[in-house]
């Protein structure tokens, strides 16, 4: 591991640059005051005696205190738990065509860019893995100011307009009598606000598919949701929806393993996030676009306005136009990850908005929000959120003004400063907002185009491949089971019945409550796209857990996993006791983690290591045994070779086939395995076997259902 914050990028970043002027270290430094008088003492306050009272005048004793009361601000209304980092994003051509936007002008331009991941339910303090919606926020620090892309890892959202946000949230968060419960949404509240919303029918579908469990932030997808518009240098318009899309494929855990992992590691996809970069594995993502021209704002079924609708990738094709890499952690979190503030409304030339009112709605409330947390109007000064552009404005005071602006006015017009600054005309970055035509009666009425509810729901359950259906099932089962009140249920199963009537038999038997009347027939339409099954995926960076015990055949263990190693996967040797194991050939092999600090719900994939008496150890192992057994319920990858097949026997895997004798190589649903390990190419055989059960992510082909975990 590296120092935490090390700079890894080129000193040709202006971001970076910038904030090194601000970056402090403390090596060999001496203890101060905030008003750099040194401190001799820190142990024992100023008293009036040995056993006396403290001194008001221990001016270093009230001054360490008062800034330790002071240490929190509020936390994120929404979204208040997360991981950021810094890195870049770089334009694969230019888009001039279709906006004027400077940092997608040319093929290469590189960007600055912060971005902070987040749940958005749980107090700062909550679990990683809940289910949730993930934020998806990036700060673009551009030549021409900030860009402020503030998405989600889902491409909709649970209301039309951005006055029932309030109500939205109220509902999903711990419910206001007894703060009960923390980062989830079984509750009352949430499901009694959604029977009676039916709007956030099709994000319900979303957040009760694995899409709400990732693996990893960087295997998941990030969408700006809006559509928002493009323009180029002729102020011309086109619509545009934002995706992100991981380089390593949109991959889930699954809900058992998630609520386990919430205990064992809370942490689990920041310390993920935080690791990759530290070992130089850059997460990364294209960026891409749905460009709809103006001329089609009306050819959809749906209006492009209304945030619960997607554009289906197969009717408008995703564009790619760039990727983001990010490649350094903050060196410090408050600094950085907590103080950083996105805002919406932050849009550079070339990006505007649309009449979307959801979008409209957080226009306001982004810069509304960050006055609160951050105390006050210069919360742009903050070294995180400076843009690397130059600010010059009137604006000079409030609390926590940072610079010192020179000038003897702060008004415009004026002659006495030479008029400056003086305004930004569009050859010099000026910002024209585009021009559309607008008119109507002031009216409090949800437009007709926003009224159908389901259509777009039903399209996301069709396009689920079989396992993915049964996890929505599940959800809403585990979900709506949590529930108190029957008529909120009876009502929600309604609003199933229009999506899906099979989805909505399944989850009454579940619930125990008669099968709601099939009302609309399903339309019959899917988008591929939409499905996690056959995702791009890979063995670079999956974890795992490698079990041992002394007595391990080191040799073959290495050549059965080489392929792995090689493919970039992180081995760990997992053992009943720390330090080194005894290996057959005399040799010690160091152990990584015992089995009791680390579960099987933190890795990818379990292999288990030859030799006779390692394995023999394992077998009596309670832990071992349970490891293998919690694998196979999660439908993660299983590998052992030589008498390491044991292993799996005892833990019997209800209709696995693992292989009895001979040197072949079985793999039967992620299940790899090879008794005699005599044959000369047996292990390589092995290891490639056992590389694409990993690249595969889960087997859901299992019979899981029996098993116990
Ligand atoms: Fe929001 C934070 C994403 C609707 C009001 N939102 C916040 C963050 C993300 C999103 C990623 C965290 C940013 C960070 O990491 O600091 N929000 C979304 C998306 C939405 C959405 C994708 C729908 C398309 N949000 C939304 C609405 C409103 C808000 C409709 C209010 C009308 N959101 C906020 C906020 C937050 C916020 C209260 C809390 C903390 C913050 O802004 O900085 O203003």
């Amino acid at each position: 591991m590296t120092d935490p914050g090390t700079s890894r990028l080129p000193r040709d970043d202006a971001k970076q640059q910038q904030l090194d002027a601000v970056r402090i270290g403390d090596d060999g430094a001496r203890m101060t005051t905030d008003q750099g008088i040194g401190v001799e003492h820190t142990d024992d306050s100023l008293a009036a005696g040995e056993r006396g009272p403290t001194l008001l005048e221990d001016f270093h004793f009230r001054e360490k205190l008062t800034r330790f009361d002071h240490e929190r601000i509020p936390e994120r209304v929404v979204h208040a738990r997360g991981a950021g980092a810094y890195g870049y994003f770089e334009a694969y051509e230019s888009l001039a065509d279709v906006t004027r936007a400077h940092f997608l002008g040319e093929d290469g331009r590189r960007t600055p860019v912060f971005v902070r991941f987040s749940t958005v339910g749980g107090s700062r303090g909550s679990a990683d893995t809940v289910r949730d919606v993930r934020g998806f926020a990036v700060k673009f620090y551009t030549e021409e100011g900030n860009f402020d892309l503030v998405g989600n890892n889902m491409p909709v959202f649970f209301i039309q307009d951005g006055i029932k946000f309030p109500d939205f949230v109220h509902a999903v968060k711990p419910e206001p009598h007894n703060e009960i419960p923390q980062a989830s949404s079984a509750h009352n509240t949430l499901w009694d606000f959604v029977s009676l919303v039916p709007e956030s029918m099709h994000m319900m579908m979303w957040l009760m598919s694995d899409r709400a469990l990732p693996r990893s932030y960087r295997m998941m997808q990030g969408f700006g949701v809006h559509t928002f518009r493009f323009v180029d240098a002729a102020g011309q318009g086109t619509f545009v929806k934002f995706h992100w899309r991981p380089k390593l494929g949109t991959h889930s855990l699954v809900w058992d393993e998630t609520q386990k992992i919430a205990g064992k590691d809370p942490d689990f996809n920041r310390r993920d996030l935080w690791e990759s970069i530290e070992n130089g594995t850059f997460p990364e993502w294209e960026l891409g676009v749905q460009l709809v021209p103006e001329s089609d704002e009306h050819a959809f079924d749906f209006d492009l306005l209304d945030a619960t609708k997607i554009i289906p990738e197969e009717r408008v094709p995703v564009r790619p136009v760039g990727r983001l890499v990010l490649n350094r952690n903050p060196g410090n979190f408050f600094a950085e990850t907590e103080q950083v503030a996105f805002c919406v409304q932050n849009v550079v030339p070339g990006i505007d908005f649309t009449n979307d009112p959801l979008l409209q709605a957080r226009l306001f409330s982004y810069l509304d929000t960050q006055l609160i947390r951050l105390g006050g109007p210069n919360f742009a000064q903050l070294p995180v959120n400076r843009p690397v552009a130059a600010v010059h404005n009137n604006s000079r005071d409030g609390y926590g003004q940072h610079r010192i602006q020179q000038s003897q006015t702060s008004y415009f017009p004026n002659s006495i400063s030479g008029g400056c600054p003086v305004l930004s005309d569009p050859a010099h970055g000026g910002y024209v907002h585009y021009a559309e035509r607008v008119d109507g009666n002031t009216i409090r009425k949800r437009s007709e185009s926003f009224k159908d509810f389901y259509s777009q729901a039903t399209l996301f359950w069709n396009s689920m491949s079989s396992w993915e259906r049964r996890h929505i099932v599940d959800a809403f089962s585990f979900e709506l089971g949590k529930v108190d009140y029957t008529q909120i249920k009876e009502r929600v199963l309604g609003h199933l019945a229009q999506v899906d009537h099979e989805l909505a038999a399944g989850v009454a038997e579940n619930l125990g409550l008669p099968v709601p009347p099939e009302s609309t027939p399903n339309h019959g339409r899917s988008s591929p796209a939409l499905s996690q099954a056959d995702q791009p995926s890979g063995v670079a960076t999956r974890r795992i857990a490698v079990l041992a015990a002394d007595g391990v055949d080191e040799v073959a263990l290495r050549s059965a996993t080489a392929a792995l190693r090689e493919q970039g996967a992180i081995l760990e040797v997992l053992a009943p006791h720390g330090g080194m194991l005894a290996t057959v050939s005399g040799d010690a092999l160091p152990v990584d983690r015992t089995l009791v600090t680390m579960s099987s719900v933190l890795y990818d994939a379990v292999f288990v290591a030859p030799g006779e008496r390692g394995v023999t150890a394992l077998t009596h192992n309670g832990e071992a045994v349970h490891y293998v057994g919690e694998a196979y319920k999660h439908a993660k990858p299983i590998g052992a070779v030589g008498a390491g097949v044991s292993l799996l026997e005892i833990a019997s895997l209800p209709g696995a086939r693992v292989a009895d004798q001979g040197d072949a190589v079985v793999s039967d649903r992620g299940i790899v395995t090879v008794r005699d390990l005599a044959g000369p190419s047996v292990l390589g055989d092995f290891g490639s076997a056992f590389a694409t059960a990993v690249a595969a992510h889960r087997h859901f082909d299992r019979a899981l259902e029996a098993v116990a975990a």
